[in-house]
């Protein structure tokens, strides 16, 4: 391979244009609080911007050869694909798509009976949502690491969340969460708050971003006074909303303490204001914590009511009905001005709240939120423990096991490397304390950034991936929509190296990045799986209930079981298909010509299809994925008579 196609991943980004993009960003994104002058804090203890050409590449240790498997599984959500996205880091191949929220052609989703009853339907049968808005990808715990069971992702435009199995890498249920909107921050719990002896996730808390009038029935519309938004709690493994928390101001993202006793939210609009300049009028927002056990002990003494047709029971966590810390449910711990994101450090001592229109990061010690909750503490700021400038802009942190830091500078295209327990002494009184190890420029606008098993104890300090909003100019042009720009940085040294970049579709979000040994897939089905398996090529055949006909049939490469099979024009006919095929990886498709199907059947797999024989006359269905010699041979025939 001749060098002039080697990509240059170490090219230091040109500095007009990343001025450029800079003063662009001012204007138009932030112009306004910039102008408006950002919030006092205290002066950074140490260091200058390094110099981006100080860094050389990562030596390559990014590359996984061909025929090698990458190290880590990235989980990214997928954004307004509704999807989840399957990455092998280092090397950033996406190696799978796990449609979720929206229909997928690919496997039949939306299509099949199996993943409509999954995704909810009408009363016509007709999928009841098409589009969706994921955001946040986060794995199930157990003792403080993932244990490769579950994975969960928001809708925030139908508030709904689904969990993924990790076995298969398909969603197995989404729930709609009532009476929210603006469905925003997820996070499982890690252990159980009480009952210490459970030491692996039960729970998934839900973050409402918009509030509403409750029940949100036409009342109360031209008064914002009257909006209120729910934090809620949704069971792991039966996926029913246990509770929620009605609040004041409301949710972004959602961050869940090791011990399993605390969950928190950011709030960046505390003010309840309906326009962006309302939004922004206070110098101070909150990260708001909640007292998981004590929410619980309240539902038990039924101390909640219901809104609408929920039957989800509602307790009141707002600040006029929790002064009293020793019987408070919920805790507002006053943090600079819209802030975004909240981190949990993987040592299970902080939670961190990253500034955003102030440029600070605040760190919040959860030892003495739990003091405040038993009342030894004067005062809720004391939970504060550090709160120290970071840069323009900060979305959201990630840490690498060693007490850093990392966060993304959205307006300066940054990130920095910053140290805990310096930055703490720093705000103490210590100046010479330099808590800035690190900044590193990205290409360009970063939001969310996650470490290898940041979110977890074993947060192993080896790479950093950082979203990067905009690419433009990163990549070969394709007209107006630029792809999002995924670059990941070396971490393993004092210094931060970028490593390489790669482009994704619009736009990811969040994601996690989890050691491959942690999660064990499966190759193949079992036929047991399947109530309606069609276990045998003999039980074939059509078999008619008045004008309802089910049409069994098996495959085995390169043919179908059925070579025809005749229905009736007015039919509802349901197909149900069974791969008997066991060798790994050898996948049949059915699409069936003129009717809009097509869906795939792995190893050992069954699905169905429902739908009704409207046109007669001869239709040929095929085998739409490429299995065998005589794939495009591996046909049948629909017959439906006038
Ligand atoms: Cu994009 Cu997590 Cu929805 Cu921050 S959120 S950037
Ligand atoms: Cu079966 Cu292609
Ligand atoms: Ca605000």
């Amino acid at each position: 391979m001749s060098s002039d196609n080697t990509p240059k991943i170490d090219t230091p980004p040109d500095l007009e244009r990343r001025k450029f993009l800079n003063t662009a960003a001012a204007v138009g994104v932030a112009g306004t609080f910039l102008s408006a002058g950002l919030v006092g804090c205290k002066k950074e203890g140490a260091s200058t911007a390094s110099d981006a050409s100080a860094h050389g590449a990562a030596g390559g240790a990014h590359e996984v050869a061909p025929g090698t498997l990458d190290s880590y599984y990235g989980l990214w959500s997928g954004g307004h694909t509704g999807d989840v996205r399957v990455l092998g880091l280092p090397s950033g191949r996406e190696i799978h798509r796990i449609p979720v929220f929206n229909p997928d052609a690919l496997v039949g989703w939306g299509i099949t009976n199996e993943s409509k009853a999954i995704m909810g339907t009408k009363a016509d049968g007709s999928l009841k949502y098409h589009v969706a808005d994921t955001h946040h990808v986060h794995g199930s715990y157990k003792d403080g690491t993932y244990d490769g069971k579950y994975a969960w992702v928001n809708d925030k435009i139908n508030c709904r969340i689904a969990r993924m199995r990790l076995d298969t890498f398909e969603c197995d249920k989404i729930t709609e969460i009532p009476n929210i909107q603006g469905f925003h921050g997820i996070f499982p719990d890690k252990r159980d708050p009480v009952d210490q002896s459970i030491n692996y996730t039960t729970r998934v808390f839900c973050g409402a971003e918009f509030a509403a009038p409750l029940p949100n029935d036409g009342h109360d519309m031209e008064n914002p006074e009257k909006y209120h938004a729910l934090f809620s709690c949704v069971d792991a493994e039966t996926m029913e909303v246990r509770w929620q928390v009605e609040i004041h101001g409301n949710c972004d993202l959602t961050a869940s303490s090791y011990d399993g006793k605390l969950a928190a939210t950011n709030q960046y609009n505390t003010e309840g204001g309906i326009k962006y300049v309302d939004m922004m009028s206070a110098e101070k927002d909150a990260c708001l914590f909640f007292n998981i056990a004590r929410i619980e002990q309240a539902v038990k003494d039924g101390k909640f009511k219901h809104y609408g047709d929920s039957k989800v029971p509602v307790v009141d966590g707002t600040p006029d009905a929790n002064k009293d810390p020793k019987t408070a449910l919920t805790a507002y711990v006053p943090v600079p001005k819209n802030p975004h994101g909240v981190n949990a450090s993987p040592d299970g001592k902080y939670f961190i709240c990253a500034g955003k229109l102030s440029p600070t990061g605040t760190i919040i010690d959860l030892s003495l939120v739990l003091k405040w909750f038993d009342g030894e503490l004067k005062n809720i700021n004391e939970v504060v423990v550090a709160e120290v400038e970071l840069g323009l802009g900060p979305l959201h942190t990630a840490f690498d096991g060693r007490g850093n830091a990392y966060t993304t500078l959205f307006l300066d295209s940054q990130v920095v490397k910053w140290n805990l327990e310096d930055a703490i002494k720093f705000y103490k009184g210590d100046k010479n304390a330099k808590y800035v190890v690190d900044r590193i420029d990205v290409q360009y606008q970063p939001g969310h950034l996650n470490a290898s098993m940041s979110e977890t104890m074993q947060a192993d300090g080896k790479w950093l991936a950082v979203g990067c909003k905009f690419s433009k100019d990163r990549f070969l042009p394709v007209g107006p929509l630029h792809p999002e720009n995924e670059q990941l940085i070396d971490i393993s040294g004092d210094k931060m190296v970028l490593a390489s970049e790669h482009p994704v579709r619009p736009e990811p979000h969040d994601f996690i990045i989890v050691k491959r040994d942690l999660l064990k897939p499966r190759q193949v089905y079992n036929l047991d799986e399947f109530p309606n398996a069609v276990k045998d090529p003999k039980d074939a055949g059509v078999f008619r209930n008045g004008n309802k006909v089910t049409v069994k049939i098996t495959s085995m490469a390169p043919a179908f079981s059925l070579s025809d099979f005749k229905v009736k024009v007015g039919d509802e006919v349901t197909i149900i298909l069974t791969n008997l095929d066991k060798v790994e990886d050898l996948t049949h498709g059915f699409a069936i010509e003129k009717y809009n199907i097509n869906f795939i059947v792995n190893p050992q797999e069954t699905k169905s299809v429902t739908f009704k024989a409207e046109k007669p006359g001869v239709y040929w269905c095929y085998c739409s994925h490429f299995c065998h010699a005589l794939h495009l041979e591996m046909r049948s025939r629909m017959f439906v008579e006038a």
